[in-house]
């Protein structure tokens, strides 16, 4: 049986402002998934601290969020992009083309890897992806209606 996924993909300031957006998204639609949502968010502090609830108490977090609200990159009205993939293997494909988390740990082939920096202590990594179904319906819940959605 196939394993119909849904995940939810960001395109963080640090991409915005590089102005790759176009060949990250280009890179994920040949993965052969269906594009059902998308939308440009300025998100609140309170979004973003949710988004990653995980890394609360950790000595980076402040700095997470201040990447995601735009502070180091010259991106106006902080605005992040927001998608929503589905289809087979959808959190492991588009995972493994974005790469892991640190960018200089990163397959060079990857998005991350080409494209990631870290600066300061903050790993600016151009792109966020859900790594686990249950954390890809909380993630696309916060950041998306469901009526913004298309249900196939
Ligand atoms: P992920 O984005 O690959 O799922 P998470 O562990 O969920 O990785 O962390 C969320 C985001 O927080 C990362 O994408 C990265 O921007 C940032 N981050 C994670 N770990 C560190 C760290 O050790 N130092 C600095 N920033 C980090
Ligand atoms: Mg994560």
């Amino acid at each position: 049986m196939a394993n119909i996924e849904r995940t939810l993909v960001l395109i963080k300031p640090d991409a915005i402002e590089k102005r790759i957006s176009g060949l990250i998204l280009d890179r994920l639609d040949r993965l052969g998934l269906q594009l059902t949502g998308a939308k440009v968010v300025s998100p609140t502090e309170e979004l973003i601290r949710t988004h990653y609830k995980h890394l609360a108490g950790t000595p980076f977090v402040d700095g997470v969020v201040d990447y995601m609200m735009g502070k180091y990159n010259n991106v106006p009205n902080h605005k992040i992009y927001a998608f929503v993939f589905q289809g087979e293997d959808a959190i492991a494909k588009v995972r493994g083309e974005i790469g892991s988390t640190n960018p200089e740990k990163a397959a060079p082939w990857t998005i991350r890897g080409s494209f990631g920096r870290i600066i300061g202590d903050v790993m600016q990594n151009c792109v966020h992806a859900s790594g686990a179904p249950d954390e890809a319906e909380q993630e696309i819940a916060l950041w998306f209606k469901p009526e913004e959605v298309l249900d196939f």
